[in-house]
C-alpha cells in the first residue's frame, strides 16, 4: 500500500475513532443532569461550609451544577431563576434569604415543568405544591434548645437581661429563632429580653450592633446571637468594652462552625446550637429522586446537637466546618 494510501487509511481510523467517542459521549453527556442552584448570600461560615458541600457533593453525584450566588440580594435570586427556568435545567433548588415573594417565580417554574427544591431555609406560601420538599434545619427548635440550655445553666439572679442579635429580617431563622426562644422563656419570668437588634447573620455588624448596644445597655447577663459569626462580633465589641465574654457575660448562638468551638475552648463562649451546613449530599439524593419522578418526604431534616463549652476541646478536633 502506499504511503499516501496509508496516511488515509490512518486518517480515516482516527476520524472513525473521534466520531465514535463524541456518539458514545454525546448521550452520556446529554443524560448528565442539570441542576440549577441559587444560593441566597455569602454572609457567614455556615453559608461558605453549605456553598462548598453543594458544590463538592454535585460533582460527587455526577450532577452538573450551575451556581448563582446572589449575595444578600432576594430579587437577584428571582433573576437566576427565571435563568434557569429559560436554560430548562432538569431541576432548581432555591435557598431563600428571607420568606416571602417567591410565589410568581415558583409558578413559573411549574408552568415549565422543573421541580423545585427548597433548601435551608423554609418559605412561606399558600401552595405547597411550588415546591417538592424542604431540605433544612428545624429553626424553632434550635432557639427552644439555645433557651433551654439557659435556663437548664441555672442562675442566682433575680432578674437575667439578655440581648437578642438577630438574623437578617424577613429570613426564616431569624424569625424562628427569635420564636423558639421566646416560647421557652416564657416559663420563667426571670429571663427578660431587653434589647432585640438586627446584626444580619454578619460578623462585623454582629460587633457594630452589639457596641452600640453597651453605650446604653449597663446590665447585660447574656448575648443570645442567632448564629456564631455575630456572637463572635459581639465577643470583641464586649473585650473592648472591658467586659469578660463567657464570664460575666455568657454566650449562646448557633451554627457550631469551628470558628464558635475555638471561641469555645478560649472561655468566651458558653454554648452554641448545632444548624448543619453540609447538606449537599442530602440535596443530590432528593435531586436525583425528583427528577426520576419518584416519591420524596415534603420536609426533610439534618439531625443535630447542642455543644457547650466544657466539652469544645475534646470535640473540636472532629468538627467538618
Ligand atoms: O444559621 C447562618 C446563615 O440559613 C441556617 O444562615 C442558615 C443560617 C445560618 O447565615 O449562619
Amino acid at each position: 500500500m502506499s504511503t499516501v494510501m496509508k496516511s488515509i487509511q490512518h486518517l480515516t481510523r482516527a476520524l472513525a475513532c473521534a466520531t465514535l467517542g463524541f456518539l458514545l459521549q454525546a448521550p452520556a453527556h446529554a443524560r448528565d443532569l442539570v441542576l440549577g442552584f441559587s444560593q441566597l448570600g455569602s454572609e457567614s461560615q455556615w453559608r461558605i461550609a453549605n456553598t462548598k458541600s453543594i458544590q463538592e457533593s454535585a460533582k460527587a453525584a455526577g450532577v452538573q451544577l450551575r451556581f448563582e450566588n446572589a449575595e444578600g440580594n432576594p430579587a437577584a435570586q428571582v433573576t437566576a431563576i427565571r435563568a434557569f427556568i429559560s436554560q430548562k435545567v432538569d431541576v432548581i433548588a432555591l435557598a431563600p434569604g428571607v420568606t416571602t415573594g417567591w410565589d410568581d417565580v415558583l409558578k413559573e417554574a411549574r408552568e415549565a415543568g422543573i421541580p423545585v427544591i427548597i433548601t435551608d431555609r423554609g418559605i412561606d406560601t399558600h401552595d405547597d405544591g411550588l415546591y417538592a420538599t424542604v431540605l433544612g434545619s428545624d429553626f424553632a427548635e434550635e432557639g427552644r434548645r439555645a433557651a433551654r440550655w439557659l435556663v437548664r445553666s441555672g442562675t442566682a439572679k433575680a432578674q437575667v437581661r439578655i440581648v437578642e442579635l438577630q438574623g437578617t429580617s424577613g429570613s426564616a431563622p431569624a424569625i424562628e429563632r427569635k420564636a423558639g426562644f421566646e416560647e421557652v422563656l416564657r416559663t420563667d419570668p426571670r429571663y427578660k429580653v431587653v434589647r432585640s437588634e438586627v446584626a444580619n447573620f454578619s460578623k462585623d455588624k454582629g460587633r457594630e450592633v452589639m457596641a452600640a448596644i453597651l453605650q446604653s445597655e449597663k446590665q447585660v447577663d447574656v448575648v443570645y446571637a442567632h448564629n456564631d459569626d455575630m456572637a463572635l462580633g459581639a465577643i470583641e465589641a464586649l473585650e473592648a468594652a472591658g467586659r469578660k465574654p463567657g464570664k460575666d457575660v455568657l454566650l449562646i448562638s448557633v451554627d457550631a462552625t469551628r470558628g464558635a468551638f475555638e471561641a469555645m475552648v478560649q472561655n468566651k463562649l458558653n454554648v452554641t446550637v448545632e444548624c448543619n451546613p453540609l447538606i449537599g449530599p442530602q440535596l443530590m439524593d432528593l435531586v436525583k429522586l425528583v427528577k426520576a419522578g419518584k416519591p420524596v418526604p415534603k420536609r426533610v431534616q439534618s439531625r443535630e446537637g447542642v455543644f457547650a463549652m466544657d466539652k469544645a476541646a475534646s470535640l473540636i478536633g472532629s468538627r467538618k466546618y
